[in-house]
């Protein structure tokens, strides 16, 4: 089954938006698989946003993530990772469209609020990144028992 990583940064925390951006994946129907509240070291930001080293708003980005408590959470599903992207909406807020987590809370590029994996490699490279295996849960919910 698939699986994506997801970060609410600083700006989401700080706001309470934790329990109404987890909400959102929820009730999609995915299934949450790890979750943690944590700081996160300048070394751990500064090999997450590896890929954005050379960009002029690299030594901001890593400043902002480890300026607060982060929620780092990994959710499995069918096509979660395409899918929570467009949860999450466009990079720029004010690109985002209503009813994406962006699109609804934010108005800043350098605030918006969450990340998500953008592809299967990133996915599995971050999740290994931010994660212990013993720190994941591997569960189904049985929806088709109990539950209904
Ligand atoms: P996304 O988070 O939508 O995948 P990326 O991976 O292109 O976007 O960018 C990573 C993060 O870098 C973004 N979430 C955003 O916080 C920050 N960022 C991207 N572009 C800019 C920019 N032009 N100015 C400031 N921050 C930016």
């Amino acid at each position: 089954m698939e699986r994506t990583f997801l970060a609410i940064k600083p700006d989401g925390v700080q706001r309470k938006l934790i329990g109404e951006i987890i909400r959102r994946f929820e009730t999609k129907g995915f299934t949450l698989v790890g979750l943690k509240l944590m700081n996160v070291s300048r070394e751990l930001a500064e090999t997450h946003y590896g890929v954005h080293r050379e960009r002029p708003f690299f030594a901001g980005l890593v400043d902002f993530i480890t300026s607060g408590p982060v929620v780092a959470m990994v959710w499995e599903g069918e096509g979660v990772i395409a899918s929570a992207r467009k949860i999450i909406g466009a990079t720029n807020p004010l690109n985002a469209e209503p009813g994406t987590i962006r699109g609804d809370f934010g108005v800043n590029v350098g605030r918006n609020l969450i990340h998500g994996s953008d592809a299967p490699e990133t996915a599995q490279q971050e999740i290994s990144l931010w994660f212990k295996e013993e720190e994941l849960a591997n569960w189904q919910p049985s929806l088709l028992s109990w539950i209904h």
